[in-house]
């Protein structure tokens, strides 16, 4: 469908013919009804015009059979879309679990990017082609919105929690990000651009920028200015619980029951520590409230993460017992 000016955006990812689609459905059930209706009303205006000048109008019974039809076939229309609907929401909220995480955040007016390995971008990200990728979204300030138009998603970022956005980039190029919700003076300058590489060019390109960026600490370093560690040694349970294979795992809590560790826990542990007690620990950890901004939270986060993947890697025991807690990952 070329056009000579753009009638639809560029299609970049696996989710956008599926958008498209159930989008092009509605169009054309919208469309045929609307014709149906428009011509209907003339055609019978003017079947039933008055001929004679006397003719007057007299009541017609509704026929049963006429009101099911109607009824049912738009029902049934509706239970299409809205199975449909469902399916590519479904689809476009679940990130595949091959999924690699990149982590993103927002500040008025910018967008902020980690890879996995550690580089860091501004405004705009390099990604490999035919790789799903999750973000992890967070903002400094407002709320912002991610939006890929070529991707046919978009997704709310929020200050004070996290919100997840995937795609699988089908063809290399450069695609225009835009922050969808309005944050500010300067909101419609927040955009950038997601660089879809091929995976050879992207390793390429990773391998020619530093890791981590200016000002920013590690999460390993963060651990051990901000004291983490006096109380969290990775291998011990000091005054408080080891952090090693914590993610996606359970925590038992003091209060009864137990919750899931991602990272809006870890954030909370961190931020209101007394809010939710590790089972069999006294509150005795300070908040961290203030202290930290967004990007360094999400270094600890990352640091917390990857502390989890090394004791996969090493199995439970190398990691240290841990009393009351069942892993995930822990056979
Ligand atoms: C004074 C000692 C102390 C310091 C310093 C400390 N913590 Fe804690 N932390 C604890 C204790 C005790 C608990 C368990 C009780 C609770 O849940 O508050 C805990 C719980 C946690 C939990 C929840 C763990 C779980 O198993 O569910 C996380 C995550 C955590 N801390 C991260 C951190 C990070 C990151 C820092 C540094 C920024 C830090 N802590 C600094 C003592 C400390
Ligand atoms: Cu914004």
């Amino acid at each position: 469908m070329k056009l000579g000016f753009p009638l639809f955006p560029d299609s970049g990812s696996t989710l956008a013919p599926q958008v498209d689609a159930i989008y092009f459905f509605g169009l054309l059930v919208a469309a045929f009804f609307s014709l149906l209706i428009a011509v209907s009303i003339f055609f019978l205006a003017f079947k039933y015009r008055r001929t004679p000048e006397n003719l007057v109008g007299k009541r017609e019974k509704a026929g049963l059979l006429l009101e099911i039809t109607w009824s049912v076939i738009p029902f049934g229309i509706m239970l299409v879309m809205f199975g449909w609907g469902a399916k590519v929401f479904f689809t476009a909220q679940r990130p595949p679990e091959n999924a690699v995480e990149y982590y993103v955040t927002g500040k008025q007016w910018m967008w902020k990017f980690q890879h996995p390995e550690g580089r860091r971008e501004i405004n705009t990200l390099h990604v490999p082609l035919g790789q799903p990728i999750k973000l992890i979204m967070t903002s400094e300030d407002v709320i912002h919105s991610f939006f890929v138009p070529a991707f046919r998603a978009k997704m709310d970022v929020l200050p004070g929690r996290y919100t997840h956005y995937w795609f699988e980039a089908t063809k290399p190029g450069t695609y225009r990000l835009f922050c969808a919700e309005y944050c500010g003076a300067e909101h419609s300058l927040m955009g950038g651009s997601i660089v879809v590489l091929e995976p050879r060019e992207y390793e390429a390109w990773l391998a020619g920028e530093p890791v981590g960026g200016a000002g920013l600490a590690s999460g390993a370093d963060l651990f051990k200015a901000k004291a983490c560690n006096t109380c969290h040694r990775p291998d011990s349970n000091l005054q408080g619980p080891s952090l090693s294979g914590i993610f996606g795992a359970q925590a038992e809590l003091a209060t009864g029951g137990s919750i899931t560790v991602d990272e809006d826990y870890l954030r909370e542990s961190i931020l209101d520590p007394t809010e939710k007690i590790v089972k069999g620990y006294q509150p005795l950890m300070p908040t961290y409230r203030g202290q930290l901004s967004e990007e360094e939270l999400m270094q600890l986060i990352i640091y917390i993460k990857s502390m989890s993947e090394e004791s996969d890697s090493v199995g439970p025991e190398a990691a240290g017992p841990r009393s009351g807690r069942a892993s995930e990952t822990a056979s």
